[in-house]
């Protein structure tokens, strides 16, 4: 399309006529409707959402058998937000995802900007995450955690596979754009020491002392809580939450993003007028602005992952 001349601009007599000519010049007037660009509240968009462990179980042992470490990076299952045109985010910033290892295997060490972490669901002694030379041991209720460019890679050197849930804020970086992805030279990275604590690793026995000794929240939103980290990475902050049985939890409306993994217990969640039933190794994602409570129905622990930093980092982190 040819430029109009700036004479033209100056001379047009009515709007269409200078719409018409500002498209080949890349620009739109700020005061036309169809592009508004701010309003009262925040617009929903992610979908409130379930996926069930017991599914994902069954699918990864099928995977198990079907493909190998040597062909998947990750044989993983990514919770896809069922939001029309998305493929990969289960909230704006944020991608869960299921992963299995087999005994005897090993998954590839890599590290990208990108930050990372995972709750164990299941896995037998000898099965480990290995950060940056150090193998951290995985039993079921730990969460491990990979920050932006953090060395990491899988071993299961026990007899049975390994199942956890991953967690991490890559479509936040897709929206930033600074993805940066580097495999390791030595393909599996060489293991230096063995854990018996580090700060990337939360221990469920700590974590269940941590909880028994913890008070009810005030708020009556997260039962007994405790955070782990201060907050966990820079855009993730974690929250364990001890719910009692019958304990309906107060309702909670946020801007920041709120991915449930059950790390204990049968229950509901109602997520903006939907009730998802729920059992271990389940996740429930309320997005942004979705208001949400819970209704155990048995002791349940859940483990709260949430991109309330970034918010609170930006002033944007508002509750009702
Ligand atoms: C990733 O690097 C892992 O390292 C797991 O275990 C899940 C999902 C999306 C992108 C990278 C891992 C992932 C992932």
């Amino acid at each position: 399309m040819t430029q109009p001349m700036a004479t033209d601009l100056a001379a047009c007599s009515s709007l269409d006529e200078l719409y018409a000519l500002l498209k080949p010049l890349q620009v739109g007037p700020g005061w036309s409707k169809p592009t508004p660009s701010l309003w009262p509240l925040p617009h929903s968009s992610f979908l409130p959402a379930h996926w069930s462990y017991e599914h994902a179980h069954a699918a990864l042992s099928a995977a198990g058998r079907l493909i190998n470490t040597e062909l998947a990076e990750r044989r993983n299952l990514i919770l896809v937000n069922p939001l029309d045109g998305n493929e990969y985010a289960t909230a704006r910033t944020l991608v869960a995802a299921y992963q299995m290892i087999m005994p005897g295997e090993r998954a590839r060490s890599h590290r990208h900007s990108a930050n990372a972490l995972r709750l164990i669901v299941d896995a037998a002694p000898g099965t480990s995450t290995i950060v940056d030379g150090v193998a951290l041991p995985m039993s079921v209720g730990d969460v491990l955690l990979t920050p932006n460019w953090a060395w990491h890679g899988h071993a299961n050197d026990s007899s049975a596979p390994a199942y956890w849930i991953d967690f991490l804020d890559v479509p936040l970086i897709h929206l930033l754009e600074p993805m940066f992805l580097e495999q390791h030279p030595d393909t599996y990275e060489p293991v230096r020491d063995i854990a018996s604590s580090s700060p990337a690793w939360f221990p469920w026995k700590l974590t269940e002392q941590r909880l028994a000794d913890a008070s009810v929240d005030p708020s009556g939103r997260f039962g007994r809580m405790v955070e782990l980290g201060a907050p966990a990475m820079k855009t993730i902050a974690l929250h364990m939450m001890m719910l009692k049985a019958g304990d309906a939890t107060a309702g909670y409306q946020t801007t920041a993003n709120n991915i449930y993994a059950v790390v204990s217990g049968e229950g509901r969640s109602i997520v903006d007028g939907t009730t998802f039933r729920w059992a271990r190794g389940d996740v429930v994602v309320a997005p942004a602005w979705r208001a949400h409570h819970h209704e155990p129905d048995t002791d349940a622990v859940l483990l709260r992952v949430s991109d309330e930093p970034v918010l609170r980092g930006l002033d944007l982190l508002r509750q009702g």
